[in-house]
């Protein structure tokens, strides 16, 4: 019975310290109130709460630098989150982190990436490159950097949080859902060859060729984390987003890769990112978000495997 399940550790970082006042402080806590813990047990799941990393309130944060804004904050909230994901990776267990903004990906990846010893890749959901970095940031604000951070790229603070190594080999990124990419994001995309599948290679071409590139990602690495931003989802389904998006990925394309992925990856770990409670929707937002982190580590939990157990008898 035991071997079915599947040991994960939940934990909220409630930061949003990398953004402007999006309302995506309350998100861990506002996933628990719709039941996420029972609804990822029921999905075969063994979850363990750990409840949430404290965060310092925006009016005692200085903002610093400018150009990478609150960073000593967000880097002791990393790094604090980078020692749990960490310890749960040696363990051979999985993590899920809610956020809070995405700059809670930093912390979250770089500490499972030095429990596997670097032997993790990144799926990536963003309609942001989320690759700026101090040198071509237009706000400052650290949610739009991360990712290049963990490949190694940007402000050595953000690139060295948690151990000097690079914490994802570009190689080994794969971004999906782009529609809103700055221009040094573009840019550092073509001169580095990074990884993307946009929604205009979607429209153009269907899901067809993006199956090859998880495929290739899976036979590269051990192991994969999934970080989702909700404003990759189109906003009819996900408006309870930091930035709701009109552009989207739709719900059944979500859900096939999603699918894909549960199937084909070994997946460690998933973060789900920028959730702001007040603009959602009869919680379908959240709901949403907990059908795929299930989906996203080969499980199943929605409303029709709810409506078969229900009928079994
Ligand atoms: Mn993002």
């Amino acid at each position: 019975m035991k071997s079915n399940l599947t040991s994960v550790t939940l934990l909220g970082v409630p930061l949003d310290l990398g953004a402007e006042n999006l309302g995506v402080s309350m998100g861990a806590d506002t996933f628990r109130y719709q039941g996420i813990v029972s609804k990822l047990r029921s999905a075969g799941l063994e979850l363990t709460d750990k409840g949430n990393i404290t965060v310092k309130s925006r009016a005692d944060v200085p903002v610093g630098n400018p150009k990478l804004r609150r960073a000593a904050e967000i880097i002791r909230v990393s790094e604090e989150t980078a020692k749990i994901t960490e310890a749960v990776a040696q363990k051979g267990e999985k993590s899920i982190v809610l956020g809070g903004d995405h700059s809670i990906c930093l912390g979250a990846v770089a500490g499972a990436s030095v429990g596997l010893k670097g032997n993790l890749g990144i799926i990536y959901f963003d309609a942001h490159g989320d690759m700026n970095t101090d040198q071509t940031t237009p706000t400052g604000n650290i949610h739009g950097m991360q990712l290049a951070s963990l490949m190694g790229y940007g402000a050595p603070e953000l690139v060295e949080a948690y151990g000097k190594s690079v914490k994802i080999h570009k190689d080994n990124m794969l971004h999906i859902g782009g529609c809103d990419f700055d221009q040094a994001e573009t840019d550092l995309v073509a001169r580095e060859n990074l990884h993307t599948f946009s929604m205009l290679d979607l429209l153009k071409n269907g899901l067809a060729p993006l199956l090859p590139m998880i495929d290739k990602l899976a036979s590269q690495v051990d192991n994969i984390w999934v970080s989702l931003d909700l404003d990759a989802i189109d906003a009819v389904y996900a408006p309870g987003a930091g930035m709701p998006n009109k552009k989207g990925l739709t719900y059944r394309e979500i859900a096939a890769i999603a699918d894909y992925i549960g199937q084909k990856c070994h997946v460690v770990g998933v973060d789900v990112v920028e959730y702001n409670p007040l603009q959602d929707e009869n919680g379908k937002t959240a709901e949403l978000a907990i059908e795929l982190i299930a989906t996203f580590f080969g499980k199943e939990y929605s409303w029709y495997t709810h409506y078969l157990e229900r009928n079994k008898n």
